[in-house]
């Protein structure tokens, strides 16, 4: 063989092909090249009267290799190597296990019968790098599934599992033990039956299901997935398919393939594919087992579902038996709800709320691998915890602290082994939201970093290892993004108007809502603590105005917009509209009608400009990490692949001219573009293309 990747035995008439590319055998150029010399030699080998395709290790395939999509597509093409396979003359069996995905899953479509271990997931997750199924699943599945569940299956993403590929037929043969074993015999007993070669593209496409089923499947669309090309195009493919020969129906699936790789959409979305999987940072991760939470308040109760939904025995520690017992509670219910919507089991609910025990004094924490605190966010209470943690938690232990905003090297000098500590800034709901900020303090070790990476990417976060600066990355950012609404507020633009204008770009929710649901108490409290606050009477005024007047948002019912009760959508609100007139007047403001395109522009340019401002100051290690902070944990549309990724888009050259615009518009007191910014748009730059560095406590800090 050309090519490791494959290899080829003969077992007593039945030809494997194995395809052994770790870590998940993806369909890259030379396993391509290899796959198609092997099947090409086994139909020539007359002694082979069936082949048997099978993956090593945990996947059977994976899909195409992601990182080829920059270039254009090599030979052999994947799809010409799957129609080689499915035109063969011997039956050829694709034996399945573990994940089978893309290209993987139009292989197996592409073979002629196909056998599964229970351990399989089947799906076509190319819509979620912007792609549609471009090497024949756009024909072959409808063909097998029906066009419906062909739809929903390749617009969505989502995998199945064994029962329901073979309820659709996708499955001929459930596997027990050995899948090559298993495979080869069921290949035998296909010999036997004298079993022809089964062609996916043989069978006629089936009639759509109602004349509707085409604009079903665009209506059913949700929002964020009507801003990717790749939905329509995987739409208009099966329609193609229902409406021509499969050959044909393949070449246009092809042109659309093509073009939606190139798209800005899926270039953003594979470059989220690849931030998702950096590399750990350096250091030995320790075990964690057992994990301590204080504080049972919503973040606390949340952090402890997570770690009791992972595995891992948790002890909730609150003074207050109330808080205590308020806390179990939610974990009780959540459990029960999961066990409910049917998540879990009824074993697996109780299980996992039996991993929660609560506690009154940290010195229950005594035994555990790692604690993570989440009271109240105070400097003096946090430090109160820490020097108590420093005191009754083994040595080795690591000492988390999830606050949001305080100065972690503060935090872990109160606890007298300041290696030990390092912060674990959860978001909330944290048993739900992915974004793990994982604060690197100046003392923390590199095996404490290393360990709260692998805790959190235990807990299914994705975790982010950032500076000791204040709001870290993503609330620094929040305060610059939302400084800019406020202003604009104050100029003439009302609360609905600045959110329409975000959520229009892509922002999940428009940050006036955000801070309804959030608690306009919550950024109003950390505001008065803020050593930088802005000396300026407008940074914040309307939020700031708005808490003093008792519009707290959700919570009671009147903020930016006035709540029906239990109501979770707002209504604009006169009285804050007035409110609002009335302090521009105060602060001798002219306002001005302000169009969608300025609320946007300065949103994100105050967003970008202060992403690289955490670059240059070392907060953030490289421009990805700050596209995963904000579209995993601020909403920020991930088809344009985070603020940094949408700046390089927009062209740095084009940013600075901009930043410039507003800095002699409106001064340079929030207009100042960093030497950063300036080099890059003079070279041509990209902040994608900046060197990765350390993070380090932000100066002044720590
Ligand atoms: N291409 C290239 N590299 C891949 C890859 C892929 N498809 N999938 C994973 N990797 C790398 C990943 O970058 C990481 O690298 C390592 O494998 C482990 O990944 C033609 C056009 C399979 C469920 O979208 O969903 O087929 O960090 O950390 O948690 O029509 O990887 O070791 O250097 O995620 O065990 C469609 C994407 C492609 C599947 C395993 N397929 N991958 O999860 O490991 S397009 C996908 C996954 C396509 C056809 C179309 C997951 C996984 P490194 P990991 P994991």
């Amino acid at each position: 063989m050309s090519d490791p990747a494959i290899r080829v035995r003969d077992e007593s008439g039945i030809g494997v092909v194995e395809i052994d590319h770790p870590p998940v055998n993806a369909l890259a150029r030379p396993v391509r090249a290899a796959l198609l010399e092997a099947i090409e030699r086994l139909a020539h080998d007359p002694a082979v009267q069936a082949i048997v395709i099978h993956g090593c290790g945990r996947h059977f395939i994976a899909g195409a290799d992601v990182r080829e999509f920059d270039a254009p597509p090599a030979e052999p093409l994947l799809h010409e190597v799957l129609n080689r396979v499915e035109a063969l003359d011997k039956p050829v069996i694709a034996a399945l296990h573990g994940t089978t995905l893309g290209g993987g899953a139009e292989l197996a479509l592409a073979s002629h019968y196909r056998c599964a271990t229970p351990d399989l997931s089947f799906g076509f997750p190319e819509i979620k790098l912007g792609l549609l199924p471009g090497a024949g699943g756009t024909v072959r599945l409808p063909r097998l599934v029906g066009i419906r569940r062909a739809l929903e299956l390749m617009t969505s993403g989502t995998p199945i599992g064994i029962a329901a590929a073979r309820e659709l037929g996708l499955v001929d043969h459930e596997l027990r033990g050995d899948v090559l074993a298993g495979a080869v015999a069921f290949a035998r007993e296909r010999i036997a039956a004298g079993a022809p070669p089964r062609r996916t593209t043989d069978l006629p496409m089936p009639a759509p299901e109602s004349p509707t089923v085409f604009a079903d499947a665009r209506a059913a669309l949700s929002a964020a997935a009507r801003r990717v090309p790749a939905s329509e195009a995987i739409i208009a493919a099966v329609e193609a398919s229902a409406s021509q020969s499969w050959r044909a129906a393949l070449a246009a699936a092809r042109e659309r393939f093509d073009a939606c790789r190139r798209s800005t959409e899926s270039r953003a979305l594979r470059h989220l594919f690849f931030a998702e999987r950096v590399p750990p940072p350096a250091g030995t991760p320790q075990p964690v087992a057992t994990v301590g939470v204080v504080g049972a308040g919503t973040m606390g109760s949340g952090i402890a579902i997570a770690a009791a939904a992972a595995g891992l025995e948790v002890t909730l520690v609150d003074a207050q038996d109330a808080a205590l017992a308020a806390g179990l509670g939610r974990i009780e219910r959540h459990f029960a709800d999961a066990q409910r919507k049917g998540r879990l089991d009824a074993a697996g609910a109780a299980a996992a709320t039996a991993r929660v025990r609560g506690a009154t004094t940290l010195e229950a924490l005594a035994p555990v691998d790692l604690v993570i605190e989440a009271v109240f966010e105070s400097l003096e209470v946090k430090r109160g915890v820490f020097a108590e943690l420093g005191r009754a938690c083994r040595p080795g232990a690591v000492l988390a602290t999830n606050t949001s905003t305080l100065d972690v090297d503060a935090i872990a000098a109160a606890s007298g082994r300041p290696a030990d500590v390092v912060g674990m800034h959860f978001f909330s709901p944290a048993q739900v939201m992915r974004l793990l900020e994982i604060v690197r303090g100046r003392d923390t070790a590199p095996a404490v970093l290393a360990t709260a990476f692998a805790l959190g990417k235990r807990l299914g976060k994705i975790g982010v290892v950032v500076g000791n600066g204040f709001g870290f990355v993503g609330n620094r950012m929040l305060y610059a993004y939302g400084r800019e609404k406020e202003l604009m507020m104050l100029e003439g633009a009302t609360p609905i108007e600045i959110d329409r204008a975000l959520e229009t770009f892509g922002m999940a929710m428009g940050p006036n809502a955000v801070g309804d649901l959030a608690g306009l108490d919550i950024g109003y409290a950390v505001r008065r603590g803020w050593r930088e606050r802005p000396d300026d009477p407008r940074f914040y005024r309307v939020s700031d105005l708005l808490v003093e007047q008792g519009r707290l948002g959700q919570k009671n019912g009147r903020g930016f917009y006035r709540y029906e009760p239990g109501g979770r959508r707002g209504t604009p609100d006169p009285e804050v509209d007035a409110l609002i007139r009335a302090e521009a007047e105060r602060l001798g403001i002219a306002r001005r009608a302000i169009g969608a395109d300025e609320i946007v522009e300065r949103c994100m340019l105050a967003l970008i400009d202060e992403g690289v401002r955490l670059l240059e100051e070392g907060i953030a290690a490289r421009a990805s990490d700050i596209d995963l902070v904000w579209c995993h944990g601020y909403g920020f549309p991930r088809e344009r692949g985070g603020p940094m990724f949408y700046a390089d888009t927009l062209g740095l050259g084009h940013v600075l001219e901009r930043i410039r615009c507003y800095a002699r518009t409106r001064g340079p007191r929030y207009w100042t573009p960093t030497a950063s910014l300036e080099r890059l748009a003079r070279d041509g730059g990209r902040l994608a293309d900046e060197p990765s560095a350390p993070t380090t406590s932000a100066t002044g800090r720590g």
